[in-house]
């Protein structure tokens, strides 16, 4: 919810009044921004439905439930068999489903969207006070199992609606962020409830001494952006330690009387820059002020106070040890998840940092120590072995990066054929930009990507992204009698083509009114086709059946 950097005043003006009426979210998180729901143009729905959920899946006598909230967009459906885009909400609000490139998909797809907020973020909170002990069922192993149950209970209430049984969807996750690795993990360990996964800027990997991502701005600033701010960090350094009250003050940080929380603020006001893709409102006036020898730390300040001075709370550890349910209680629970699962400390590194050397490991863990309690520290070896890391064993999952974003060395960069990787490289190309656009904060409707510096570089992507899924959905078709179009590798076996064609063609046959056209030959890979020549042709055979008996689109 954090708006980097306004670019126009009446944003800037919509920007004051949302960050009165939300809780303000800060970049030590990859979260991806939300907007405040004062400003429903920019929700596809923010109308919230809700369900029983299991509070601990993994006990097997503890059945207490919580309410959890969801949203649902039909607009676009293809009654009664379009797919269903199950829109993974992360660790902020999830105040509804944003207009972001989602609703060019599903108007693409004739998709349901449908969003499930995150247990304990916004108003899906199992406990009234969220003390570490009441915070022990907040994980994204529980998270992962709630869109697994979620998704069984919107898919009978969907099913119950159109008054049938035992019919399922296509269903295909998307996620950004925190979200896209749960989104990408869903796909991995609940395989046969969704046909493939969008993994946008997804941070797959738990890293413990995160040093890549001050590095990452360090490149993304370019040389002389970045020489400015690590003059400042230096600046910033000597005048804590001569006069730390006036220096807080002119960040309009006093309040923060530890002085990690104060560093790990300034780094983190650059880091939004880079993000969120406003480089520019960070650089350009920072290399202003050096050319005309002005103070840099000055106009560092001036900076942080127009673009992040609404955050300094969050950076609190005072405030984040507040166990009482609030607008702002998002900060407290992904500090948790980062406590105790993935880490991704963002230490500075021993050489050539952008961000004070102050801010290391043991500021990370006294953090979680003072916050939550002694014995709070992340096992991200736990997490890695449980999720694979960048080994992810997963398939039918896009992975996408931005160039600029600090956080993508946390995701997949090698690109496989089950797991395609992309990076989408351009100058504001940050966190999410497949689906935000540029910048990605504040919200461009539907993601529009003409204000990327190099909007062809995300188009390209874009493009990738539908094809893999017009592929993925329809190797995913489930007939009325049981057959499922999942197996490409079955099908490619010259054992399964005669059965598997048999079977599908009495299921065709059977059902003659199932909208369903074969896509797959214009998908077979130039190089893959002298192995795929005798499923062509049995798929041509196929073809031909699907265009006699079958409704076209
Ligand atoms: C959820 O559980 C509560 C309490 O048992 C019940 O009153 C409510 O009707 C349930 N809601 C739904 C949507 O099932
Ligand atoms: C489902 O069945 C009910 C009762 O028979 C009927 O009123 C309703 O219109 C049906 N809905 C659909 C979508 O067919
Ligand atoms: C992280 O960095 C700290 C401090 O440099 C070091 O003591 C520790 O061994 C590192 N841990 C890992 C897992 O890299
Ligand atoms: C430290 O960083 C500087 C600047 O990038 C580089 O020239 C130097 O080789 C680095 N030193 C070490 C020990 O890595
Ligand atoms: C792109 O930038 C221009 C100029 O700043 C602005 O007027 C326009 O609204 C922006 N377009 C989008 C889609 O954000
Ligand atoms: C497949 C792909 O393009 N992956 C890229 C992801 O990002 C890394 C950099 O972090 C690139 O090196 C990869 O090429």
């Amino acid at each position: 919810m954090k708006l980097a950097a306004p670019p126009l005043p009446s944003l800037w003006i919509a920007f004051l009044i949302s960050m009165l009426l939300v809780s303000s979210n800060a970049a030590f998180s990859p979260r991806i921004l939300q907007q405040s729901t004062s400003n429903s143009k920019n929700y596809l729905t923010n109308e919230a439905l809700w369900f029983n959920q299991t509070l601990d899946h993994f006990s097997p006598y503890d059945h207490r439930q919580f309410g959890q909230r969801y949203y649902e967009f039909l607009d676009h459906f293809r009654t009664p068999d379009g797919p269903i885009f199950l829109k993974i909400c992360g660790e902020s609000a999830c105040n509804g489903i944003p207009n972001d490139y989602i609703s060019v998909l599903a108007n693409k797809f004739g998709a349901a969207v449908v969003s499930l907020e995150h247990r304990y973020y916004g108003k899906s909170s199992p406990f009234k006070s969220l003390t570490t002990e009441n915070l022990k069922y907040l994980s994204s192993k529980q998270a992962l199992f709630d869109l697994a149950v979620f998704r069984q209970y919107y898919q009978e209430s969907l099913n119950s609606k159109l008054n049938r049984s035992n019919v399922e969807n296509p269903w295909f996750v998307f996620g950004v962020s925190y979200s896209g690795a749960l989104s990408a993990w869903f796909r991995l360990k609940f395989p046969h409830l969704t046909c493939g996964s969008l993994a946008s800027s997804a941070v797959v990997l738990a890293v413990y001494n995160f040093t890549e991502f001050d590095k990452q701005i360090g490149e993304s600033a370019g040389p002389e952006c970045k020489a400015v701010l690590q003059e400042i960090t230096h600046l910033v350094d000597q005048r804590l330690a001569s006069n730390d009250k006036e220096l807080k003050v002119m960040f309009g940080a006093a309040e923060l009387k530890i002085d990690g929380d104060f560093l790990y603020f300034l780094a983190d006001a650059a880091v939004t820059a880079f993000q969120y893709g406003n480089p520019d409102k960070l650089c350009i006036p920072l290399i202003e002020a050096k050319k005309a020898g002005e103070d840099v730390v000055k106009a560092y300040a001036t900076y942080v106070n127009e673009y992040y001075g609404d955050s300094v709370a969050t950076y609190n550890q005072q405030n984040l040890k507040n166990t009482a349910l609030t607008g702002n209680s998002g900060d407290r629970l992904w500090w948790f998840q980062v406590c105790t699962e993935v880490a991704y400390f963002q230490v500075a590194p021993s050489n050539d940092s952008i961000r004070s050397s102050r801010i290391d490991t043991r500021y990370h863990l006294d953090l979680c120590k003072n916050v939550f309690r002694e014995g709070i520290y992340p096992d991200v070896d736990a997490t890695n072995i449980y999720y694979g890391g960048t080994k992810i064993a997963g398939s039918k999952i896009i992975f996408t990066n931005g160039s600029q974003d600090p956080w993508r060395h946390a995701s997949k960069q090698k690109s496989s054929p089950e797991m395609p990787s992309y990076l989408i490289s351009c100058h504001n190309c940050g966190h999410g930009t497949d689906m935000r656009g540029c910048p990605q904060s504040p919200l461009v409707p539907e993601g529009d990507a003409k204000n990327c510096s190099s909007p062809d570089a995300v188009r390209k992507v874009r493009q990738q992204i539908i094809e893999h899924i017009d592929l993925w959905l329809s190797l995913c078709q489930v007939s009325d009698n049981g057959v499922v179009w999942e197996k490409h590798d079955s099908l490619l076996s010259t054992a399964c083509i005669p059965s598997c064609f048999n079977t599908a063609k009495a299921a065709f046959e059977e059902k003659e009114t199932k909208q369903w056209v074969h896509p797959f030959l214009l998908h077979v890979e130039p190089e893959e086709q002298s192995t795929h020549q005798q499923l062509r042709e049995v798929l041509t055979i196929l073809d031909q059946y699907t265009r006699k008996i079958l409704v076209p689109h």
